[in-house]
């Protein structure tokens, strides 16, 4: 269901006259990169298993190497995964806003490859290892990834873990003090393809609007979000966002 023209014309007008610009991302902008969402990620042989069991410390501690295989289950999709034509329009966006801050649930580093500079990965990125005794972000060559179903640190013998943040686990300080401090200063809040359930980052869009913010949602369904939302792009963010660049013309945002 394509969104109506006087809408997008709404969204465009508001991203070209907005000193700040706050975009959140989640799984669904990833979708269209065959991503599966964190929701439809249980397919096949995961099926049977919970994300909110096997994406936690408890579950690390019970199972590691279930929880490896999870990981690099995922891992394959993410390396196999291109950016998609909605990764570039918030690229292109970040280059023509006056300000804009890229917020993102997702580990899979799609924006970072689609030229996004500065992105602020909330929840870690699931591409690199880190230490679970020094927690410090560890390199494994290419070749050991996805080898050894329980990966140890090569400098203290401890398991290595997926650098991402789990349930229950609290968001890095750098990221969450850069999304609170954007998502209280800005004045456009821009959610895509986030089903706004899980938080703190789902109280980002809460804050910005509390700070007199104005928020536009892209997202194909409704969400707790939409009914705050000043306009609801019903559509997939790979056509979306694309056409809301074109909208904003040549002229930009400046
Ligand atoms: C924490 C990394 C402090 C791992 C993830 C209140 C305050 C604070 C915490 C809580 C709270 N209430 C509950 C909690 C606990 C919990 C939480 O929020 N639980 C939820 C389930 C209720 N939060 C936490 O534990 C957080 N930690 O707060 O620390 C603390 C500590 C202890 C106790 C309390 C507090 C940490 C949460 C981070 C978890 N890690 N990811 C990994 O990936 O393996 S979460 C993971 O799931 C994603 O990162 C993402 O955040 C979330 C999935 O959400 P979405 O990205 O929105 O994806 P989803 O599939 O849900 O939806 C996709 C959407 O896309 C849909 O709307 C769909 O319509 C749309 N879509 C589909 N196709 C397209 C599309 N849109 C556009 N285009 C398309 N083509």
């Amino acid at each position: 269901m394509e969104s109506p023209p006087e809408l997008i014309d709404r969204a465009a007008a508001l991203l070209r006259d907005a000193r700040h610009i706050c975009v959140l991302t989640g799984a669904g902008i990833s979708a269209e990169s065959g991503i599966p969402t964190f929701r439809d990620a249980q397919q096949g042989l995961w099926a049977s298993y919970d994300p909110m069991q096997l994406a936690t410390p408890e579950g690390f501690a019970e199972d590691p190497e279930l929880v490896w295989r999870w990981y690099e289950s995922r891992r394959e999709y993410v390396r196999k995964a291109q950016p998609n034509p909605g990764h570039y329009a918030l690229a292109e966006l970040g280059l023509r806003a006056r300000k804009l801050t890229l917020v993102t649930q997702n580990v899979d580093g799609l924006h970072q490859r689609a030229g996004s500079s500065e992105v602020v990965e909330y929840h870690g990125n699931i591409l690199r290892d880190r230490c679970t005794a020094e927690q410090f972000v560890v390199d494994r060559a290419p070749e050991e990834a996805g080898t050894a179903t329980l990966p140890r640190c090569a400098g203290c013998g401890a398991l290595l873990r997926p650098d991402v943040v789990w349930f229950g686990e609290i968001i890095p300080r750098q990221a969450l003090l850069l999304a609170d401090a954007a998502a209280a200063d800005c004045d456009v809040f821009l959610s895509v393809g986030t089903s706004s359930l899980v938080y703190p980052a789902a109280g980002l869009a809460e804050s910005a609007l509390r700070a007199g913010a104005r928020v536009i949602e892209v997202n194909p369904n409704p969400t707790d979000l939409s009914r705050l939302a000043d306009v609801q792009l019903r559509g997939p963010a790979g056509t979306v966002l694309p056409g809301l660049l074109a909208r904003l013309g040549a002229s930009g945002t400046s």
